[in-house]
């Protein structure tokens, strides 16, 4: 018998006495508790518009805009020289070269047009030109409000759900991991391309998830509670964050083709070292000569 997968709040070790957690920026908790409280009252809303004629789509457009509206103008007040990157406006250069604010406001907001209770916010801090010139970045939230979980990690300082750090999943086998993905959608992505993909994993492992939020995805995967993760196609502001809190919880993010490029090349892969490495072969096989 396998031994039964460990749980999330097993895995995540609290901070050792004496370690100081510093948790995520002040800004970055507070604006994204904020527009976290103002989702959550226009979700309850969204629920009863369902079953109304008009259905609730300009009304979550609504919610979308405003929950970017409170976290821009929170970020902008406490870091008045960052940029930002956010989804519902476009890119604003700030003074300070080195740092921008990356945003997404509802990530998920398929789920939350439907009433289904999986959306998140995401909140990154990206150093455009970086170390070695490429963009780095420095730190991330991702902040799911109904379970008020906030994934954050810092570079270098690692990753944590609360005050406890996080690791991402210490399995080997294929056979027992779970891995999600986001599937191509009204003529968004490439679906041949995914459907070669599933065809190549699905085989091998023990389930696959499509929950509709890339951001919880990737944070799953650093708390362990996914041990894989692809998806291509996504913005910097659905996955910013949450590839920093998978590296920072001793994970692997790369392109398809295994290289440290899944933001510009828009195509993620995120494990385990082990995983990721098995993950890697099955993609390879299955996109070659296509
Ligand atoms: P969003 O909710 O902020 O739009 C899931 O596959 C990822 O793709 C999510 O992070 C989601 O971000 C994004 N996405 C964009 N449009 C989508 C759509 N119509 N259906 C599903 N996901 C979408
Ligand atoms: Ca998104």
């Amino acid at each position: 018998m396998t031994p039964a997968p460990s749980a999330t709040a097993a895995r995540a070790r609290s901070a050792a006495p004496g370690h100081h957690v510093s948790g995520p920026g002040p800004a970055q908790a507070s604006s994204a508790r904020r527009a976290g409280r103002a989702l959550l009252k226009d979700f309850a809303e969204v629920e009863q518009l369902q079953v109304s004629t008009k259905g609730p789509g300009d009304f979550v457009t609504r919610a979308d805009r405003q929950a970017e509206q409170t976290i821009r103008e929170a970020l902008m007040e406490a870091r008045p020289s960052y940029g930002f990157l956010g989804e519902e406006g476009g890119p604003v250069e700030g003074e300070d070269p080195t740092r921008r604010w990356i945003v997404d406001p509802l990530d998920g907001t398929t789920n939350f047009l439907h009433g289904i209770p999986h959306f998140s916010i995401s909140i990154a801090v990206e150093d455009p030109h970086g170390a070695q010139g490429k963009p780095e970045i420095t730190t991330g939230l991702v902040y799911q409000p109904l379970t008020d979980e906030s994934f954050w990690a810092e570079k270098g300082r690692g990753a944590w759900l609360q005050d406890q750090r996080l690791r991402v999943s210490s399995r080997r086998d294929l056979s027992e991991s779970v891995i999600a993905t986001g599937i191509p959608f009204m003529g968004h992505g490439n679906f041949v391309e995914w459907n070669r993909i599933f065809g190549a994993v699905a085989p091998e492992i023990a389930g696959i998830r499509r929950l509709g939020s890339a951001a919880l995805d990737l944070a799953w995967v650093a708390a362990g509670r996914f041990d894989g993760f692809w998806e291509s196609g996504l913005q910097p502001w659905d996955c910013a964050a949450g590839i920093l809190l998978v590296k920072e919880a001793g994970g692997f993010v790369t392109d398809y083709r295994g290289t440290d490029m899944a933001i510009e090349r828009k195509q993620l892969l995120a494990a385990n070292d082990v995983l990721h490495s098995r993950l890697h072969k099955l993609l390879a096989g299955a996109l070659r000569n296509q």
